[in-house]
């Protein structure tokens, strides 16, 4: 599976459990199939009680990433640490530790974003960074609505408002029958009630998967008016052309796996 990797900026202090890493660029790392709604980031998804580490990459920059033990050692084999098939691991950490940090994203018009959390994010997909682009991922929307609706939420997780009530979805794909924002749209028709409503928001992910890529239609960016299939590709080269992306590939499930 290849997904586009999008590197997000840690943007000012460093939180403690990071700040051994010292004057280095500090990048959440996201893996996504969706390169073209990135215009639409609205904030960053962690798990607060799963496990993520920093980790040395080769870039030129520098650069330290954050993202699981696991794609990191897949990365390690994509040409991005000094020795293939090894980490240099320079932080351990678990979501809550990176929890409400300001960020900076490419492409959206958000000049900032939050790391927020998402209950349902699953460690043995992607980088365990999930980017959030709640106006077309149903998943996104609905956990996006549950910290919005529910103040005890952003609470617990020492969320302040800030970081959430002034975000609202970014019209980016205009999917016919569905809206500039088809995972508004579905949240509502479906009446999904929050982000554990599995059943139905499989159902609106399927929906808006299929309908966005084969009748979707740009409506923001250098790409407007154009098909969402005969740009997604130079979405992602724009990003890796400006060092905002890389291409990262997921090795198939093997038949020992006894997951998913
Ligand atoms: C931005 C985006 C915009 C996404 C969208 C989806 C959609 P799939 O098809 O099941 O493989 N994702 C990535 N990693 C994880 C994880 N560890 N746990 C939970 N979710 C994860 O899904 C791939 C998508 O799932 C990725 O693409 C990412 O969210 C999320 F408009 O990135 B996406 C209808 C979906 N729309």
């Amino acid at each position: 599976m290849e997904y586009t990797i999008v590197k997000m900026k840690v943007a000012g202090k460093l939180p403690q459990k990071l700040q051994k890493v010292g004057n280095k660029p500090v990048f959440l790392v996201a893996a996504t199939l969706r390169p073209e709604t990135m215009y639409g980031q609205t904030n960053c998804w962690v798990r607060p009680d799963m496990r993520y580490i920093a980790f040395q990459t080769n870039l030129p920059g520098g650069d330290v990433f954050v993202c699981t033990e696991r794609a990191a050692r897949n990365m390690s084999y994509q040409g991005l640490t000094a020795t293939e098939g090894k980490v240099d691991i320079v932080a351990e950490l678990i979501g809550q530790d990176i929890m409400g940090l300001a960020l900076s994203a490419p492409l959206t018009s958000n000049k900032v974003i939050y790391t927020l959390p998402m209950l349902t994010i699953k460690e043995d997909k992607g980088t365990g960074v999930v980017t959030s682009v709640p106006s077309d991922s149903p998943d996104d929307y609905a956990a996006f609505m549950d910290l919005k609706k529910k103040q005890p939420f952003r609470e617990k997780y020492s969320i302040s408002d800030e970081m959430v009530i002034p975000f609202e979805p970014i019209p980016v794909i205009d999917v016919p029958g569905l809206g500039n924002m088809c995972a508004v749209y579905l949240y509502d028709k479906l009446k999904i009630q929050s982000q554990n409503d599995k059943e139905k928001l499989l159902e609106a992910k399927e929906q808006s998967y299929l309908k966005g890529f084969y009748e979707g239609v740009m409506c923001v960016g250098p790409f407007s008016g154009k098909k969402v299939q005969d740009v997604k590709k130079d979405v992602q080269k724009q990003l890796v052309d400006a060092g905002q992306g890389l291409i990262y590939y997921e090795p198939e499930k093997t038949i020992m796996s006894r997951s998913g």
